[in-house]
């Protein structure tokens, strides 16, 4: 990509629950920025969203789009991206994209900046953006894998609604409302009631009984890891939290790792917050994650079960470190 003292910049998807925080997330880390060109459907096209103090005009995504766009942030779905993704490569863009469209393509790099940034050069036009469940755990572990080499993780989540996008964060909301106020309980975008519930379920189901969330984790792990010996386990869960993912994960290493070595670690790793003294009360919570940048950790425990087992907690803003930021973080990378 050629050098320039500003960039033009085309968001696809830029009314989204993501998308709207990438016009901020940019906005706040001053990324040389040209233009920036939001782009969406027919639904939203013609609007306005804002962009730090100015509010830009919603263009269209049609296959003109991408003339003279230099970085475009996708994240408007997997099928927007599979049909989008190779017209603005063509007409000279390096995509960023946020869907699962590309993640496992060997042609496409897996990003995560604090764990394979090198990764980044191979790439043939498209960069992908791991899943949000992924980020957090990857940026949390790889440390302790440099150090310990682990052999297996067993991880079950905590996802956000913001994770399903705006209409997921609506349903929330206006089931809360109907709970409270006993009414009947309306369900659009999940199967059930999400509201005062939770549901071992996210994404589609496969026919091994793993749903394909629970899989990325696998897949998207090895990859970005550069490591396809770690055994790894998933049980995704949606809860009813509005933003921020939580982790609960187990790890067994090839070398020991005490609690005081693995806090060590963490306290010096990149992107990682550590927040643990359970004497204080203090653990990461998803509702203190909300407009942060970190992967907060806590409770971090010897699994006693086996003799070189350890358990975290994990949180992070979904919307931010699992999606904008880290797509930002790339395209800063990118630019370097
Ligand atoms: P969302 O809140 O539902 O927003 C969807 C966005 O896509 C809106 O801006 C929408 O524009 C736009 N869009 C939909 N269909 C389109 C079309 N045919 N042409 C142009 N624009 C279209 O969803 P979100 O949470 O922001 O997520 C968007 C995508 O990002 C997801 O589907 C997923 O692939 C990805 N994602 C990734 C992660 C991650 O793990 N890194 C996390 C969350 C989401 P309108 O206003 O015109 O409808
Ligand atoms: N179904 O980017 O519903 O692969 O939380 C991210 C989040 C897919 C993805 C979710 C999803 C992705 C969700």
């Amino acid at each position: 990509m050629d050098k320039k003292s500003a960039y033009t910049v085309a968001v696809v998807g830029a009314t989204g629950a993501v998308g709207t925080e990438m016009l901020a997330v940019l906005k706040e880390r001053k990324f040389p920025v040209d233009q920036v060109i939001p782009l969406a459907s027919s639904k939203s096209a013609g609007g306005e969203v804002p962009f730090g103090d100015d509010d830009i005009k919603i263009k269209l995504l049609t296959k003109d789009s991408f003339q003279g766009v230099d970085i475009a942030l996708f994240s408007a779905g997997a099928n927007v991206s599979k049909e989008y993704a190779p017209v603005a490569v063509k007409a000279g863009a390096v995509v960023i994209d946020n869907s699962s469209a590309w993640r496992m393509d060997p042609q496409v790099p897996l990003v995560v900046p604090e764990v394979n940034p090198h990764d980044i050069a191979k790439h043939q036009g498209i960069i992908a953006n791991p899943n949000c469940s992924t980020i957090q755990m990857v940026v949390a572990l790889k440390p302790l894998h440099d150090q310990a080499k682990i052999i297996r993780i067993i991880v079950s989540t905590y996802q956000s609604v913001s994770g399903t996008g705006k209409e997921a964060m609506d349903e929330l909301a206006e089931q809360c409302r109907q709970m409270l106020n006993f009414e009947d309980i309306q369900s659009n975008v999940y199967p059930h009631q999400i509201a005062f519930n939770c549901l071992p379920h996210i994404d589609d189901f496969l026919p091994t009984g793993y749903t394909k969330e629970e899989m990325k984790m696998v897949d998207e792990t090895r990859k970005i890891m550069g490591d396809q010996s770690i055994g790894i386990s998933a049980t995704t869960v949606r809860v009813p939290v509005f933003v921020g993912h939580a982790e609960s994960i187990n790890i067994e290493t090839e070398k020991k790792l005490s609690v005081a070595e693995a806090r060590a670690i963490l306290s010096m790793a990149p992107g990682v917050q550590l927040f643990d003294d359970p004497s204080r009360n203090l653990y990461p919570l998803q509702i203190d994650s909300v407009g942060t940048d970190s992967v907060f950790v806590g409770r971090i425990r010897e699994d006693e079960s086996i003799p070189n087992g350890l358990n975290l907690w994990v949180v992070a803003d979904n919307l931010r470190k699992g999606a904008a930021l880290n797509a930002v973080q790339i395209a800063e990378e990118l630019v370097k």
